[in-house]
């Protein structure tokens, strides 16, 4: 259902779009992240510039929403899966790459938030953040993230 478009001029909701290598890419809003379920981190990091911050965070993993897209590896063979990296994008062009592997239960396990609140401050329009929980620098801990891109291209390395 659409809304009314002055509702949508003056309550701007961000859009993540999921795309790449899945067999349902999607435009995901805070508010559609809610659908998984809800994970709480409460994370310390340090910045090089602005020092230790402190902040507690909500929303689902990364993993669940990603299996959810589709990625088009064979589950059955957990190898398949170690070619798949992650590109994390925010609305300003800060990004970074994770490796499929990082977040995979059979793996690295690492339990990487798509936030949808921080201090409990929804982040409908400034959109979801990315959420490391492990890193000891904040560099990684993306803001605004507007694109999610899963590339299965890594076949070969020569
Ligand atoms: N979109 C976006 N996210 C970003 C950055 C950025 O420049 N753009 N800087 C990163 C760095 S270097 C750090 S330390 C943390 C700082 O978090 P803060 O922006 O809440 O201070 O955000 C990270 N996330
Ligand atoms: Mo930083």
């Amino acid at each position: 259902m659409s809304r009314p478009l002055t509702e949508r001029v003056a309550d701007p909701v961000a859009e993540l779009a999921l795309t790449g290598d899945l067999a349902r890419p999607a435009r995901l809003t805070v508010s559609d992240l809610l659908a998984w379920p809800q994970h709480r981190a409460r994370v310390s990091f340090e910045c090089a510039t602005s020092g230790i911050q402190h902040h507690g965070f909500t929303g689902p993993l990364l993993h669940d929403v990603l299996c959810t897209a589709g990625p088009v590896f064979d589950p059955a063979r957990r190898k398949d899966r170690l070619r798949f990296l992650i590109a994390v994008t925010g609305a300003d062009g800060h990004h970074a790459l994770l490796s499929w592997a990082e977040i995979d239960p059979d793996f690295g396990r690492a339990a990487v938030l798509l936030a949808v609140s921080i201090d409990d401050t929804p982040l409908d329009r400034a959109g979801p953040q990315l959420v490391l929980p492990q890193d000891r620098c904040g560099a990684r801990h993306i803001s605004g993230i507007n694109a999610i891109r899963v590339d299965g291209g890594y076949t070969s390395w020569t």
